[in-house]
């Protein structure tokens, strides 16, 4: 009885899984489906995709192969409807060889016909990895290709349909530096309206199959 109530939690859980859990890349293993890419600015259209190196100290490396914007370029699971994340957030880190010298766009999302530009008034990345964090959300460092900020139905129609993700590999000007990308995660704040948090329902679901076990070790004790 209780393996079976054991068996029967365990695929309640498992069911539970959400669609809007952390989307997370440490590359212990390999490149995760992260490609390179580079593009010419400021169309962005997608040019030529290359392979990054993968770090045995469990990262990716991207060597810039042209005189064109190099890119780390998200897999599948970084694009689609991502509308969950709204309000959260994509961090990652990163350092460059040698030294950055140039603060270009740091990440673009491209969805709904719109490509959407992030970019920070100062250098998040160094010579050694330093993590840097941008909310999903239409604030200052946000605009649309081709200038403009960015309304919240913008954005928002972006982030329901992302065709493309992709995180700067480029860092100095001349193609010389290779850059390194590691532990990307794309996170959400708030689980959709009405639905508990993914913690909050296997603590409940476990609360209730803990009661219930000791409900039914009570009654057999009483017998
Ligand atoms: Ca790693």
């Amino acid at each position: 009885m209780t393996m079976r109530l054991g068996i029967v939690l365990a695929g309640l859980v498992i069911s539970l899984s959400p669609a809007w859990a952390d989307v997370i890349s440490t590359f212990d293993a390999d490149a995760d489906g992260w490609v390179g890419i580079s593009a010419d600015l400021p169309s962005y259209t997608l040019g030529p995709e290359f392979a990054v190196s993968h770090n045995a100290g469990g990262y990716i490396a991207f060597a810039d192969p042209n005189s064109s914007e190099a890119f780390f370029r998200a897999p599948a699971a970084y694009r689609g409807n991502l509308l969950h994340y709204r309000g959260g957030s994509l961090s990652w880190r990163a350092f460059s060889d040698p030294e950055p010298t140039y603060n270009g766009p740091l990440l673009v999302l491209k969805g709904a016909g719109q490509t959407l530009i992030y970019r920070s008034p100062v250098q998040p990345f160094g010579t050694s990895f330093a993590t840097t964090t941008v909310t999903l959300a239409p604030n200052s460092g946000w605009s649309i290709a081709g200038g403009g900020a960015v309304s919240l139905s913008q954005f928002q129609a972006v982030l329901a349909s992302v065709d493309e993700m992709w995180l700067t590999a480029e860092l100095y000007y001349g193609v010389t530096e290779t850059v390194a990308l590691d532990d990307v995660t794309l996170h959400s704040v708030l689980p959709p309206v009405g639905v508990p948090e993914p913690a909050e329902l296997s603590i409940l679901t476990l609360a209730a199959g803990g009661g219930a076990m000791l409900g039914w070790h009570r009654r057999n004790k009483r017998s």
